[in-house]
């Protein structure tokens, strides 16, 4: 087993992994950008290093700086977490050339992955269902017009180097084809340089559903269920659960033998995940694979009893997998939602500053991953995820009405944070009957207006309890107030536009 483990991350994940180092009697080194040194995960570790300047490119995306610090430290391995340089071929080969071990897939099977059609044409080769589009990036004009009168409108104009929502455009008919087209090709060419553009029968409404799959060096594949991931916005999950209230005995056989499948079929090591997009028929696609540990993660943990990072160590280590196929059962359900400093009253402007006032909940049936404390300061150049609520439950309704009393235990000031949306989200009728899909939020927002519509509801003054309202407002106002927060957004602003 590794002596010592260099987790190449911040945030609520960086403590995530620290974590199951410890309870493994591993060492875990944290690295740490300027803007990151009295965070919680370089006080958790016990050993940091720091790695350079705050903007990732100098830091958390920097590969000499981490393989460095790693050596420095005498690491054995490193983990990537999610984000960051966590599907980055060619990071797993620098590590791997630097005599190190990184804790996750092979550099091939992400390079594989990471180019849509190519996992696209792998599927097809192993029986798992895609969606109906072409199999390769579009050559020409003439090309895509006789392939999208052939698929029917609407059509999916997507990048093959994308994933995750970018990239995409979704074409309603003819006439807007070929300038789609060329907005598609120039918005790939500038985020991924890579201007291939493939097509796909656009799907109305679809779940998206997706499978935890792990597997060891040894040739040992398992599933651990699924997850249900559709409470999104613009690409953004926001609730996520375990197991998916769509999927009965049936559709699970089928969309996990599929998984299976898929891990195989670019010879997969360690945590992975198929995500698929599911139609109201229960007709399931294969989506994309994301060849890293997920943010969603803890709640097939708490369904399976499972420690996904746990096995991830053991699994690069060289171990087997803990367990077999036929000893993960479901019992029970979960749910996580995801707390960002994000102002859901004020289109979700993000909030910068320091945590004034923190109060967590707790209790049976209670997992929290947080990535902050009292005191910390949320710096403005990474992901606005703050920490994860995650409840178990012996359904699903006592897992939401669960989470429904954490989310009003915890008090959170000196930040706007998404909780109040979070707890209108687990009231809404159409959340509790499982009457949603992908697009569920941003029709509500279109419905309300985007940016106030929570306010205009009456429901939720009375919903978020005397304590929530009170650090929302007291959140407002002092966000409001100090000069330094809005500085803060005003650099934020700048950013995203040279993005
Ligand atoms: C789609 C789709 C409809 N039809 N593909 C968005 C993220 C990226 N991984 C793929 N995505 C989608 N692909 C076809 N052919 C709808 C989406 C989609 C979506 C998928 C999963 C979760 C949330 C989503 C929100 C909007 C659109």
């Amino acid at each position: 087993m590794f002596r010592k483990i260099l987790i190449a991350n911040r945030g609520e994940i960086a403590v995530r992994i620290i974590r199951a180092c410890k309870d493994l009697g591993i060492q875990p080194v944290a690295v740490y950008s300027d803007a990151d040194q009295n965070s919680l995960h370089v006080r958790l570790a016990g050993e940091a290093i720091h790695i350079g300047a705050s903007p990732s490119k100098d830091s958390y995306l920097n590969f000499e700086k981490i393989v460095d610090a790693a050596k420095k430290s005498n690491c054995d391995a490193i983990h990537p977490g999610y984000g960051f340089l966590s599907e980055n071929p060619d990071f797993i080969k620098y590590v791997n050339d630097c005599g190190l071990i990184f804790i996750g897939p092979e550099s091939e099977s992400v390079r594989l992955m990471g180019n849509k059609t190519s996992a696209r044409n792998l599927m097809i080769k192993n029986m798992v269902p895609i969606v109906p589009g072409t199999k390769d990036p579009i050559q020409s004009n003439e090309e895509l017009k006789s392939i999208a009168d052939s698929i029917g409108y609407p059509i999916l104009l997507k990048a093959t180097s994308g994933g995750g929502g970018k990239g995409m455009r979704v074409v309603q008919n003819e006439s807007e084809l070929l300038s789609s087209f060329e907005m598609a090709q120039s918005e790939a060419e500038k985020a991924f340089k890579d201007k291939n553009v493939y097509v796909e029968k656009y799907l109305s409404n679809p779940k998206h559903i997706e499978v935890q799959i792990i597997a060891d060096k040894h040739g040992n594949y398992a599933h651990l269920f699924e997850r249900e991931c559709s409470i999104q916005r613009r690409h953004q999950k926001i609730i996520e659960e375990a197991p998916s209230p769509t999927v009965d005995e049936e559709l699970r056989m089928k969309i996990t033998t599929a998984a299976i499948a898929a891990a195989k079929a670019c010879n997969y090591v360690n945590a992975g995940t198929i995500e698929f997009l599911v139609d109201k028929d229960k007709i399931f696609y294969f989506l994309e694979m994301n060849t890293r540990v997920q943010v969603e993660h803890p709640v097939t943990e708490l369904i399976t009893g499972i420690d996904i990072v746990r096995e991830q160590i053991r699994i690069a280590a060289g171990e087997r997998l803990s367990f077999s196929q036929d000893e993960v059962k479901i019992r029970g359900a979960s749910l996580e939602v995801r707390i960002y400093a994000e102002d859901p009253f004020n289109n979700f402007l993000p909030s910068f500053g320091k945590i004034s006032h923190y109060r967590i909940s707790g209790g049976f049936g209670v997992r929290i991953d947080s990535g902050i404390d009292l005191g910390s300061e949320v710096p403005i150049y990474y992901d606005p995820i703050l920490a994860k609520v995650v409840t178990w439950g012996n359904d699903r309704n006592e897992a939401i009405n669960r989470m429904r009393r954490v989310l009003r235990e915890i008090q959170i000031v000196g930040l706007v944070t998404n909780i109040p949306l979070c707890l209108w989200v687990l009231n809404q009728p159409e959340f509790i009957e499982n009457k949603f899909d992908t697009q569920y939020l941003t029709n509500k927002f279109k419905e309300n207006g985007e940016g106030h519509w929570l306010q205009k509801d009456e429901k939720i003054l009375e919903l978020v309890s005397k304590t929530i309202s009170f650090s929302h407002s007291k959140i407002s106002s002092n966000h409001k107030r100090t000069s330094d927060s809005s500085t803060n957004v005003s650099n934020w602003l700048k950013r995203k536009r040279n993005d």
